[in-house]
């Protein structure tokens, strides 16, 4: 018999991946903090559960999804959250992007009850998300994958375990540290040249064929030059990611200058933004100040 799941946060991320968990048969409870977004998922036959501690009382496997820490402290820790309802030998997944010091917290609290945690934020954004497809950085015990794995393979296609609890919480924001300079460097490099009056595309067709070739030229250069900013992974999210890299290097004496001047940059393009916008909007951001 397949596990009930029990699934918190139904954003741009979670929302497919429950709908994956429903499509697989998994008896689903959901809950989101906003109701409405749980309607397709109600149609799909999950169980909307009216509180985080309701969800988590009926579920083996509990996931979340929210969007940053203090989210993730309301859903677990709050008078009505999922450790107030959580199960003996029952399981929580965090995918939640967040510090691995609160994925530490939150293995502790799961320990105290005697279920299972693991750290388990996700790359592959809304695309792979939908496809189910997605690539999840694990921390915690291999035990405890193994047991989470058969929910997680409905929604995600390569499992990497990093380490002890909070590992999959560190790579991951190493891991949009990268991504956060590529796109903004990029973003760069083309102000330069569509500031001299060259057609961007050009650029992106040169690094191609050269060593700069590279996923981001693939996937986010073609946003980039058609202007289309719709949020796949918004910039909201990737300066969250940002300060908790900064905050992580900080505890560790490590120097990230270059992630420091970054976080200026995505402060100042989610400043000017009205609207939610995807990450690559950096490039916008320089091509307008240039015509100012
Ligand atoms: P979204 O689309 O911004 O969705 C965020 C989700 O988190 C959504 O379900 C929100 O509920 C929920 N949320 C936000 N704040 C809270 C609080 N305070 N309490 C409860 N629930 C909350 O983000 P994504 O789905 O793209 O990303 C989710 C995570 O994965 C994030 O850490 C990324 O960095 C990676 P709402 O619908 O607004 O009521």
């Amino acid at each position: 018999m397949k596990p009930t799941v029990g699934f918190v946060g139904l954003g741009l991320m979670g929302r497919p991946m429950a709908l994956n968990l429903a499509r697989a048969g998994f008896p689903l409870v959901v809950w989101n903090r906003t109701a409405s977004k749980a309607d397709d998922l109600v149609v799909a036959g999950a169980r909307l559960a009216r509180s985080p501690r309701e969800l988590a009382a009926a579920a083996d496997v509990v996931i979340t999804i929210v969007s940053d820490p203090p989210a993730v402290e309301g859903v677990l820790w709050g008078a009505d959250g999922v450790l107030a309802g959580l199960r003996e030998g029952a399981l929580l997944v965090d995918s939640s992007t967040v510090s691995p010091g609160l994925a530490t917290r939150a293995a502790a609290a799961c320990a105290a009850i005697g279920a299972g945690f693991l750290d388990a934020p996700v790359t592959g954004g809304t695309w792979g998300a939908e496809k189910g497809e997605l690539v999840f950085l694990v921390g915690g015990e291999a035990a405890v994958l193994d047991r989470a794995r058969p929910v997680l393979e409905t929604m995600g296609k390569r499992f990497f375990h990093l380490g002890p609890h909070g590992a999959g919480q560190t790579v991951k924001l190493a891991m949009n540290l990268l991504f956060a300079l590529e796109v903004g460097a990029l973003s760069e490099a083309m102000s330069i040249v569509v500031g001299a009056g060259l057609p961007a595309d050009r650029l992106v067709e040169v690094m191609q064929a050269s060593m700069g070739r590279a996923p981001v030229l693939d996937i986010k250069a073609p946003l980039m030059i058609e202007q289309r900013y719709a949020p796949s992974f918004p910039i909201r999210l990737m300066h969250k990611d940002l300060g908790l890299a900064l905050d992580l290097a900080n505890q560790l004496g490590v120097s990230v200058p270059m992630a420091a001047a970054s976080r200026e940059v995505y402060s100042a393009v989610r400043g000017a933004a009205d609207e939610d916008l995807d990450y690559a909007a950096v490039a916008r951001y320089w091509q307008q100040r240039k015509k100012r």
